[in-house]
């Protein structure tokens, strides 16, 4: 077994490439875990995502990804919060982009994991790097390497600091000493469940996808009519059962990476703190789109500004769709210019684009501008002019 001072070494080099927290797990499958995907599956808590459901087997087995896998090196790299949003004028009407998709954290992250994976190849040792992978389950692993306990909002919390990070695995063949999970729990708080729009967290501390606004953006099709207004102006993730966690918000500029407090956690064999911020090389902030500009652009054009997003099936009418929900829920019906871009949308080839355009339309009591929807040739669109739709109180 390699010593604990090694263990130390390899933390060193995370820390110093950018990484928050890290901790050490055995690689021996979750079995539990496991379980919990097929039974959330069968309930139909999964609302037809695959990621770590398609292959429970694959995602709870690190052996699945490195034949030889002994023990994981789990690290977590905090993100920044959601910049307050930007209020809407009579132009522009904009969309927000949920923190951890604001900039290329996943990018910063592998950085600081590259880092622990070629020290350990130029000892000798296999290192494999899975970071936000169908392969593994990474709360699983964080929770295993004691980075933190599981939050009601089924996100791993870390102590002090909350659940604002993402976190990934390097699967290698070295035997180290490995860190002890943490004993904690919310206790009886419950402001996560309280603060989630659509009630899609359960007291059992379970998450209900078919619920939650952040898959709804993410999944293709038809957005659930029932979630549109309480989408808001979500235009991809959600925040919400985050934002309202106290975990982390009581020490000054905790949730400012610049600021960021080194303190090691208290399972994990060490924690660390960003002394600056590392970057990609073309790290980017988006934190809010242009909802009116996003709606007249081009399939390529949209690609390229937000590919880094998980859209289904890379299907460009599904940023546009998301944009309409926000334009109906925020949008002014007085103006110019958003009566001309949902007027174009009302006329595009796309039935997808034409449903929620439609819906956009009678939110804002527009009515008028959606009127021959009803002899549409597609009876998604037919529907969308037939059943009823509560007009925002601001748009009458
Ligand atoms: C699928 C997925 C989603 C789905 C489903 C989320 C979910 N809760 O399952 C959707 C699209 C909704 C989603 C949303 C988000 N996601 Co996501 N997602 C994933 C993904 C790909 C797999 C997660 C998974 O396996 N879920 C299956 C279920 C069964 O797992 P689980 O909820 O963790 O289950 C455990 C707990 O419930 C616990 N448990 C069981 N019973 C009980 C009972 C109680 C009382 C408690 C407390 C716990 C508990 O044990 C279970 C098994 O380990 C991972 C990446 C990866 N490869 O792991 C990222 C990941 C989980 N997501 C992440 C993030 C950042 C988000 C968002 C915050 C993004 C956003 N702002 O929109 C939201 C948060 C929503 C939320 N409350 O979870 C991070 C989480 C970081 C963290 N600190 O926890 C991950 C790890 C990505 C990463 N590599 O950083 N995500
Ligand atoms: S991400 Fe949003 S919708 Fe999903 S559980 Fe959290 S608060 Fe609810
Ligand atoms: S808001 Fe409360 S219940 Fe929810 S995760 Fe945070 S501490 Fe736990």
């Amino acid at each position: 077994m390699a010593s604990t001072s090694y263990v130390l070494q390899l933390c060193e080099l995370g820390k110093s490439a950018g990484l928050d927290a890290l901790g050490v797990a055995s690689a021996e499958p979750f079995e539990a875990a496991k379980g919990i995907l097929h039974t959330r599956k069968q309930q139909g808590l999964s609302g037809g995502m695959q990621f770590t459901f398609r292959n429970p087997d694959r995602s709870t087995t690190p052996e699945s990804t490195l034949a030889e896998a002994r023990t994981l090196i789990v690290g977590a790299l905090a993100y920044q919060s959601a910049s307050p949003p930007k209020q809407a004028t009579a132009t522009e009407i904009y969309g927000q982009v949920a923190s951890y998709a604001q900039r290329d954290y996943y990018g910063q992250l592998r950085l600081g994991l590259d880092a622990i994976a070629r020290q350990l190849q130029a000892d000798g040792w296999q290192a494999k790097i899975v970071i936000d992978d169908n392969a593994l389950m990474d709360r699983e692993a964080a929770f295993r390497a004691g980075l933190g306990w599981y939050g009601k909002n089924t996100c791993l919390l870390i102590p002090r600091r909350g659940s604002q990070f993402v976190l990934g695995s390097v699967i290698t063949d070295v035997p180290l000493p490995y860190s002890q999970p943490i004993d904690r729990s919310c206790g009886t708080c419950s402001l996560c469940q309280r603060a989630c729009p659509t009630g899609a967290l359960d007291t059992a501390g379970q998450l209900d996808a078919r619920r939650c606004l952040a898959w709804l953006l993410q999944q293709g099709g038809i957005f659930p009519r029932q979630h549109r207004a309480a989408l808001g102006n979500r235009f991809y993730g959600c925040d919400s059962c985050q934002t309202a966690c106290p975990v982390g918000k009581s020490a000054t500029g905790l949730r400012n990476k610049n600021q960021f407090e080194v303190a090691a956690g208290e399972g994990a064999i060490s924690g660390g703190g960003a002394t600056g911020e590392s970057s990609t090389g073309e790290d980017t902030v988006l934190d809010r789109v242009e909802i009116l500009s996003l709606l007249i652009s081009t399939d390529e054009e949209l690609l390229r500004r937000y590919g880094r997003f998980y859209i289904a099936k890379r299907q460009p009418r599904y940023l546009r769709r998301n944009a309409l929900v926000v334009l109906g829920n925020t949008g002014n019906p007085k103006s110019w210019a958003t009566r001309t871009t949902l007027a174009a949308a009302l006329r595009d080839t796309d039935p997808i684009v034409r449903a929620h355009a439609v819906w956009a339309a009678r939110r804002m009591g527009l009515d008028n501008l959606a009127l021959s929807a009803q002899y549409d040739c597609d009876a998604r669109v037919r529907e969308e002019a037939r059943l009823p739709v509560e007009v925002r109180t601001s748009a009458k």
